[in-house]
C-alpha cells in the first residue's frame, strides 16, 4: 500500500510557501473544496432523490421548497466563502449583481469569480457537470467592500483558478501559476488525492469539440477551419475526431489530458449569441489561465482571452481553447476570413 499519498491539503500548504505564507488563498481553496464535496454528494444523489432535479419552487417530501441543483450549488459556494474574512467580493454566473460580504463578517483581500454548476442542461440526464472558479487579489483599498473594479480584472491578473468535475469520479484541477495539478476525490476517506501531477497539454491534438449544429451561423473563417479539420488537407493528413459533451468543464478536461481544441465561436446570424455564449469572468478566464499553465492557449480567434479587459460582469466571449498549435492555427483562419 502507498503510504506517501499526497492530499490536496498537503499540496496547498506546500504551494503556500511559494507565494505568501499567510494562508489566505489556502483558506479560500479549502472552502471551495468543502462546497465541491457537498455538491458532489448531491449530484450522486440527484438521480435517486425525488424532486432534487425539479424546478425551483416545487416541494419535497417534507413539504420544504426544493432548490434546483444549480441554485443550491450557488448558495453553497457563497455561504462557504462569505464568512471566512479572506474575500471582499464575489461574482457568480447565477447572480445578476456582484455579491458583497454580509456586514457581520470581515472583508479580506481576495475576489472570487465562479460558475457554481456549469453544463446545466446536462444535470437532468446524468452527464458530467462542473464548477469553475477564478481568484484575484483585490485592487480596491483593503478593509472595505470589494468593488466592480475588483471583479472586472483581466484574466492575466488571476492569482489562481480551477474546476471540479462531477462525473464517474469527482476531480479537482487547479493552478496558482506554477503548473497544473489534478486531484481525485476518494469517497472512502472523503479527501482529494493527487492523481494527475503536473498536467501538460499536448502541443497538438486530434480532437475537435464544438456544437456543430451552429455551423450555418458561424463566420466563414470558422466554417473553413472546421471543414479543414475534417479533411485530409490538415497537418495530420486525416480527419480529426469529433467529441462534444456540452459541458465545458468536461470537454475542456478531456482535451487538457488528451490534446484537442474546443470552440464556441461567435454566431454572426444569431442575435442571441453575437459574441459567443460563454462568460468571460466565470468560464473563459479561469480555463484560459489553466490552459496556458499547462502549455495550451485560449483565444477569441483575434486576441488572447487573458488579455481582454472586462467591461461587464456577464460579458460573453468567443472561446477557442486547447492545444496551442491548434488554437494558433484557428486564429489564422479567423483573421483571414473574418466575415
Ligand atoms: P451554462 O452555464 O448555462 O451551463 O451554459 C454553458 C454550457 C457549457 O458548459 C457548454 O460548453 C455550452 O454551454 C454548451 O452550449 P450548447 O448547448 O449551445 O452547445
Ligand atoms: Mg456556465
Amino acid at each position: 500500500m502507498n503510504d506517501k499519498i499526497i492530499s490536496l491539503d498537503r499540496h496547498i500548504i506546500e504551494e503556500q510557501h511559494r507565494y505568501s505564507g499567510r494562508g489566505d488563498f489556502s483558506a479560500i481553496l479549502s472552502q471551495i473544496v468543502f462546497a465541491a464535496k457537498v455538491v458532489a454528494a448531491q449530484v450522486a444523489h440527484a438521480g435517486i432523490v425525488e424532486d432534487i432535479l425539479g424546478k425551483t419552487g416545487s416541494k419535497n417530501i417534507q413539504g420544504e421548497e426544493v432548490q434546483k441543483l444549480d441554485v443550491y450549488a450557488n448558495r453553497l459556494f457563497i455561504n462557504a466563502l462569505n464568512y471566512i474574512g479572506k474575500v471582499c467580493v464575489m461574482a457568480s454566473e447565477e447572480e445578476k449583481d456582484m455579491i458583497l460580504i454580509p456586514p457581520e463578517f470581515p472583508r479580506g483581500d481576495y475576489v472570487v469569480m465562479f460558475d457554481p454548476l456549469d453544463g446545466s442542461t446536462n444535470i437532468d440526464v446524468n452527464v458530467s457537470i462542473g464548477t469553475i472558479f477564478g481568484i484575484y487579489r483585490r485592487v480596491s483599498p483593503p478593509g472595505g467592500d470589494g468593488t466592480l473594479e475588483d471583479c472586472l480584472q483581466p484574466g492575466r491578473k488571476l492569482f489562481g483558478a480551477g474546476y471540479v468535475i462531477y462525473s464517474s469520479s469527482t476531480i479537482l484541477v487547479y493552478t496558482t501559476g506554477n503548473g497544473v495539478n489534478g486531484f481525485s476525490l476518494d469517497p472512502s476517506v472523503g479527501e482529494f488525492i493527487l492523481s494527475h501531477p503536473n498536467i501538460t497539454m499536448p502541443r497538438r491534438g486530434k480532437i475537435y469539440s464544438t456544437n456543430e449544429g451552429n455551423y450555418p451561423y458561424w463566420k466563414k473563417g470558422t466554417r473553413e477551419y472546421i471543414d479543414y479539420l475534417k479533411s485530409d488537407r490538415n497537418t495530420k493528413k486525416e480527419p480529426y475526431t469529433s467529441r462534444y459533451i456540452g459541458s465545458l468543464v468536461a470537454d475542456f478536461h478531456r482535451n487538457l489530458l488528451k490534446g484537442g481544441i474546443f470552440l464556441y465561436p461567435e454566431d454572426t446570424n444569431d442575435p442571441k449569441k453575437p459574441t459567443g455564449k460563454l462568460r468571460l469572468l466565470y468560464e473563459a478566464n479561469p480555463l484560459a489561465f489553466i490552459a496556458e499553465q499547462a502549455g495550451g492557449y485560449a483565444s477569441t480567434g483575434y486576441e488572447p482571452i487573458l488579455d481582454i479587459k472586462p467591461t461587464s460582469l456577464h460579458q460573453r466571449v468567443p472561446l477557442i481553447i486547447g492545444s496551442k498549435d491548434d488554437v494558433l492555427e484557428y486564429e489564422e483562419f479567423a483573421k483571414k476570413n473574418n466575415e
